[in-house]
């Protein structure tokens, strides 16, 4: 979660020297939710992210100069600079891809779900989705689709309470989200999305009953973006949320929360924290460094991928 957290400043800090020129959805506030649930993972098993792929992406391992390069746009990117932070990929990991279409990761979890099923394999797919998702066809035709096959796929939904400027009060009924599995017969555990262990054990759940043939899980993971929508700054002076739930959400952040259990338990010393932030810092420096001298795609090759 400091590995994110870091990696997310330094963009952040960055952003407006207008080096790394795509849109940037930060997970600042809701590492604990791609970490705990990443962390429940084995090799083989696939995860697919969505316009906010960062968090995503770093905890299932994807190369850290890869990933600045593609924000970059240089030929040395994830995918060679082609798509940016919204389609950040790292398939040797299992960080198949990242889908910015709200709701596109849910199909594609089902579809590789459904192909291990029938493969009789024990992988298990991750679909990673915001709270709107829960608002479209896609994910309901899925989870209904998923239940009656038992697949071996984990609805993952990061519920920040906004999806962009709109709160989830003007946009759905008031329910708690994990309702919408009922209908379904899908099972569902609503978790503390900013209590990285109680993630990890709900995802763990999850995966085990994936592996079981026992099928599919929603995870409602409760948490809350810190800086604006779309890109690096606080815009809480916009008036759609408060001050208040703002700083309410800061005093849960599941990296103090994290640190001082591990200060607690004695498996964490302040010189040692030190260290690794400062490791950790040196290795992100070196990936902009390098993303900045590496080249830009030749404009000749722009039109390849793009058709079939
Ligand atoms: C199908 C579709 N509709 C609308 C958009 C524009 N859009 C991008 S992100 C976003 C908000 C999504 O909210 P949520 O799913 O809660 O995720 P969050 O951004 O809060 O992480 C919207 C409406 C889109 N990318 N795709
Ligand atoms: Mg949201």
């Amino acid at each position: 979660m400091l590995y994110v957290r870091l990696v997310e400043e330094a963009i952040a800090a960055r952003y407006a020297e207008q080096e790394m020129r795509c849109p940037v959805h930060l997970s600042i506030g809701q590492e604990a939710a791609a970490v705990g649930v990443c962390h429940a993972l084995s090799e083989g098993d696939r995860v697919f992210s969505t316009h906010r792929s960062h968090a995503h992406y770093l905890a299932m391992n994807g190369d850290l100069d890869a990933m600045i390069a593609e924000m970059h746009g240089k030929t040395t990117g994830c995918i060679g600079g082609r798509g940016g932070s919204m389609h950040l990929q790292a398939p040797e990991r299992g960080l198949i891809a990242s889908v910015p279409i709200v709701g596109g990761s849910i199909p594609l979890a089902t579809g590789t779900a459904l192909s291990d099923s029938l493969d009789g394999n024990r992988r298990v797919s991750v679909a990673f989705f915001g709270d709107a998702t829960l608002e479209e066809g896609v994910f309901h035709e899925s989870a209904n689709f998923a239940v009656l096959r038992s697949l071996p796929v984990l609805f993952v939904c990061e519920n920040n309470l906004y999806s962009v400027y709109t709160p989830l009060k003007e946009r759905q009924p008031a329910r708690p989200l994990a309702d919408v599995a009922h209908g379904h017969g899908l099972s569902a555990e609503t978790v503390d999305g900013n209590d990285a262990e109680a993630v990890l054990a709900a995802a763990g759940r999850a995966v085990e009953r994936a592996r079981a043939g026992t099928g599919p899980t929603l995870l409602v993971l409760d948490t809350y973006r810190w800086r604006e929508h779309c890109g690096p700054n606080f815009d809480n002076h916009l008036g759609y949320r408060t001050e208040a739930e703002y700083l309410a959400w800061r005093e849960k952040c599941p990296l103090e929360r994290s640190r001082a259990r591990l200060f607690d338990r004695g498996l964490l010393s302040a010189e040692a924290e030190q260290s690794m932030i400062a490791d950790l810092t040196a290795r992100i420096e070196a990936a902009f460094d390098a993303a900045r001298a590496a080249p830009l795609p030749d404009p000749a090759t722009a039109a390849l991928h793009v058709y079939a």
